[in-house]
């Protein structure tokens, strides 16, 4: 696959699962690593690691110093292998050279040479845990870890040597120790003395450096498989998950509407009984009589009459507003608001403020088209409300997030086709 596509792809499952982002650089190396497996050593710096590549190489390829030298990742190609030589463990945590180590430790290496130096005793706490979550990952991912316990020749009584190698072996019972020299590799080399190539080590480490070797296709096709499975698990699940949660917010969404629907037309049902009285009460409406000038002060049927509606179109109005506080309709929406705080209420949106004669009560509360006007724009409210406003947003998200899953879902399965 095309390394752009392959970015592309990745790219889209990294939204969905940005944890991921050390496995997916993985499967993009093992996506281009064609047949050439990569040795890498790891380990803090100082304790041999580039020295150890160039006599496993038989060159001095990388460079070897008593300073911190290693520091961009130096890879070369022989017999087959892509050998990397990484900067040490200890380098700045979180900067560049931290990156490139964790870099050729999980993404690119297939064997990893963890190099700890004898002359610095038992491991540390830095190299301890690694070297468990290594085993973690041989466990997990096929990939092997070889310690190597370097500058044997440092220590020079034999007894000394035995303790340090003893209590290593303590520390990390599931490894084998493969404990060289590469100055008596050298010497060994350079002066054709069998003896120092024997008590070298390198005999020992070539042979599980080739056994190995031996395992990575098998390894590679594991570590594929697993990687594949695993996303494509966690992202199902994400996506079944995002997807329950979606159908229950619509069925949230639907239930509450029709709860509000229910509520107001029983709360219309109540407010239509308790006007009966004042509908029903006089054969002519005295609230329609005007009143004259002489009896600006005096109380009549009319100005009673009036009265009478007016109090019972406000019990009307409470019962309606107290269904709408209920529902959480306390407000109008901020662009229908106005300078005058007192009349930003749904009601007077909705109902305006008075009525004048029991025709008007009746026209509102009796007549089905009022009614529907009334269910018509109280539910426009309460859908405008704050809270069912939120709950719009909730499934827009989550519809969103559901869209990230498949699309996620379907980059990897052209990453798996083309695999
Ligand atoms: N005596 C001895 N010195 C070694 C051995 N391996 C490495 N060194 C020396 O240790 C120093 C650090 O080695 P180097 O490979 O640069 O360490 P790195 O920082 O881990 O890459 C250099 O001076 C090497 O020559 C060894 O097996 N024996
Ligand atoms: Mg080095």
């Amino acid at each position: 696959m095309e390394t752009r596509n392959f970015d592309e792809a990745a790219a889209q499952i990294l939204c969905a699962l940005p944890e991921r982002a050390i496995d997916l650089a993985r499967l993009k190396a093992l996506n281009q690593a064609m047949l050439t497996p990569t040795i890498t050593v790891i380990g803090k710096y100082n304790h041999g690691k580039s020295r150890l590549l160039n006599e496993l190489i038989g060159h001095d390829v990388f460079t070897v110093a008593d300073r911190r030298e290693t520091v961009a990742l130096n890879e070369h190609q022989y017999e087959q292998v892509n050998w990397l030589d990484a900067p040490g463990l200890d380098a700045d945590v979180g900067g560049q050279d931290d990156h490139l180590a964790q870099q050729a430790l999980w993404c690119k290496s297939d064997i990893r040479l963890f190099v700890h130096s004898v002359k610095e005793g038992e491991l540390d706490a830095a190299e301890h845990p690694l070297l468990q979550q290594l085993h973690q990952d041989l466990q997990r991912s096929q990939r092997q870890t070889l310690v190597v316990l370097t500058q044997i020749d440092q220590v020079p009584d034999q007894t000394v040597l035995t303790q340090v190698l003893e209590s290593i072996k303590q520390q990390i019972p599931a490894f084998n120790l493969l404990p060289v020299s590469a100055t008596r590799h050298r010497q060994g080399v350079e002066g054709n003395k069998q003896l120092l190539l024997q008590k070298s080590g390198f005999t020992e480490l070539r042979q599980a450096l080739d056994h190995a070797l031996a395992q990575v296709p098998q390894a590679r096709i594991h570590e594929k498989a697993l990687l594949f499975t695993e996303i494509r698990q966690q992202l199902t699940q994400l996506q079944n998950t995002e997807q329950q949660s979606l159908e229950q917010l619509k069925q949230h969404q639907q239930n509450q509407r029709e709860a509000f629907d229910r509520d107001l037309n029983k709360t219309l049902d109540k407010v239509r009984v308790d006007l009966q009285p004042t509908l029903a009460h006089r054969e002519h409406d005295d609230a329609l009589v005007p009143d004259s000038f002489e009896n600006m002060f005096k109380m009549t049927a009319g100005k009673q009459e009036r009265a009478r509606i007016q109090v019972a179109y406000s019990h009307a109005c409470l019962d309606l507003d107290s269904h709408l506080i209920r529902y959480g309709v306390t407000g109008l929406p901020i662009e229908q608001q106005t300078q005058v705080r007192s009349i930003n209420t749904v009601m007077i949106a909705v109902m305006g403020v008075s009525v004048k004669s029991r025709h008007d009560l009746r026209k509102i509360f009796e007549e089905q088209s009022g009614r529907d006007r009334l269910c018509r724009e109280f539910a426009h409210y309460f859908e405008a409300s704050p809270d069912r406003q939120a709950l719009v947003k909730n499934i827009e998200d989550t519809t969103a997030q559901v869209a990230m899953y498949a699309q996620a879902l379907a980059a990897l399965k052209n990453l798996e086709d083309e695999a």
